[in-house]
């Protein structure tokens, strides 16, 4: 199997079924296995040796061929018939082409003639037991697989019945001023609880490569929740990196796309993107598409402010990270006003996320944010159901 078991192997260390009708010669066989590091138990004869069989786990069995009762063949071929695979090493001074070829048939290990080298003995054992090492190694590793398929089968069971009961949640952005709703974000949700909420079901479905599919059934459920909602009103939807390897994303007949005009695509710079010279054409292709750009999150990644460059957003979503006890640090003042300062000049609208308390909203109306959302307006719920 591996090239390991090409190399020179010290004795391998192992539990010996010793089955001999005479004394003497169970007492020489034991002195062998004893000096190569065998523990072993002995048998005088076939019976006892199968009981002991079915008792103890044994790594090899070496038994005389012919024996009162039953003989050693048969010894195998009742082992054989219950199942078990154990390798056999079958001795005997009197070898008939009969007795040689049942063994063969039956599987036995080694097949030695009496009276034998020592060392022939003890290398026959020595590959008998390697042997059952490394099928149990390899039967280990089958098991292994097989959990992890079927783990697996049942994750994509999970997963099909999440997916299946997806729904849109919306929450509205307002504006700052007036605070009248502008826009609303599209959350993805699911009936299924055996998920554990929607950032477990992107996990999940990461897991199963069934991101791609995940993606493509919300942006169809929004799209028919757009149908239902008033004209005019603007969508937030939110994109994985791996829903820009989507054609679906790209095509003119997909449900969404006929939206496009009312949808802002907000990509977050939390998941890897792709590298700038694959990006810049999608992102050409959404927006010859209708689309508009939102860069969700900004300042919760590592990607930092290069998004900003490399998409030039039409709207660019400030982490709550950043906004959550905005009234009562200078520091976050600073770098709101900032970010809102250089959105207006490039004519972006920022939008403050997980607003929760008034504080929080004035600082951010002071600071120059022209959306606003969060909790304190309003949650993500159920809107537009058919
Ligand atoms: O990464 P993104 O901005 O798309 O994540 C939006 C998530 O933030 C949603 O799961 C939504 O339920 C949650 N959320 C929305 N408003 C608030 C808020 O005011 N406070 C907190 N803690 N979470 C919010
Ligand atoms: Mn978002």
């Amino acid at each position: 199997m591996s090239h390991l078991s090409s190399l020179p192997l010290a004795a391998p260390r192992g539990h010996v079924l010793l089955v001999d009708d005479d004394p003497a010669i169970r007492a020489s066989y034991a002195r062998v296995l004893e000096r190569r590091g065998y523990s072993y138990r002995v048998a005088e004869n076939a019976v006892a040796a199968y009981e002991l069989l079915g008792r103890e786990p044994f790594d090899a069995v070496v038994s005389d061929v012919m024996m009162p009762g039953i003989d050693g063949v048969g010894l195998l071929r009742l082992v054989r018939g219950s199942g078990n695979q154990i390798p056999f090493v079958l001795m005997t001074g009197a070898p008939q082409t009969k007795t040689a070829i049942d063994a063969l048939e039956l599987g036995a290990a080694h097949f030695l003639l009496k009276p034998m080298e020592v060392d022939a003995l003890g290398a026959a054992v020595d590959d008998a037991v390697r042997r059952t090492h490394e099928d149990r190694r390899v039967r280990g590793w089958i098991a292994e697989a097989e959990a992890e398929e079927a783990r697996g089968h049942r994750e994509d069971r999970l997963l099909d019945s999440a997916i299946s009961t997806m729904w849109p949640a919306f929450q509205p952005i307002v504006a700052s001023e007036g605070g009248g709703t502008q826009a609303y974000e599209a959350l993805m949700r699911t009936r299924s609880e055996e998920v554990g909420g929607p950032l477990a079901l992107i996990e999940l479905a990461e897991r199963r490569q069934q991101l791609v599919p995940l993606g493509r059934r919300m942006r169809a459920l929004i799209a028919e929740a757009m149908g239902r909602a008033p004209a005019g009103s603007i969508f937030f939807v939110n994109l994985h990196s791996k829903d820009l390897e989507d054609p679906d994303l790209f095509d003119p007949a997909a449900p969404l796309s006929r939206f496009a005009s009312r949808v802002v695509l907000e990509i977050t710079e939390r998941a890897s993107l792709p590298d700038d010279r694959t990006l810049q054409p999608m992102v050409a292709a959404l927006r010859a598409l209708g689309f508009r750009l939102a860069v969700d999150d900004l300042g919760a990644g590592y990607a930092g402010l290069t998004s900003l460059a490399v998409l030039q957003p039409e709207f660019v979503k400030l982490d709550a990270g950043l906004i959550r006890g905005i009234d009562r640090d200078p520091v976050r003042q600073r770098l709101v006003a900032m970010l809102a300062d250089y959105c207006r000049v490039q004519g972006a609208t920022v939008i403050a996320e997980g607003v929760e308390s008034a504080e929080e909203r004035e600082a951010l109306i002071a600071r120059g944010c022209a959306w606003l959302q969060g909790y304190l307006f309003a949650r993500p719920t159920a809107l537009f159901a058919a």
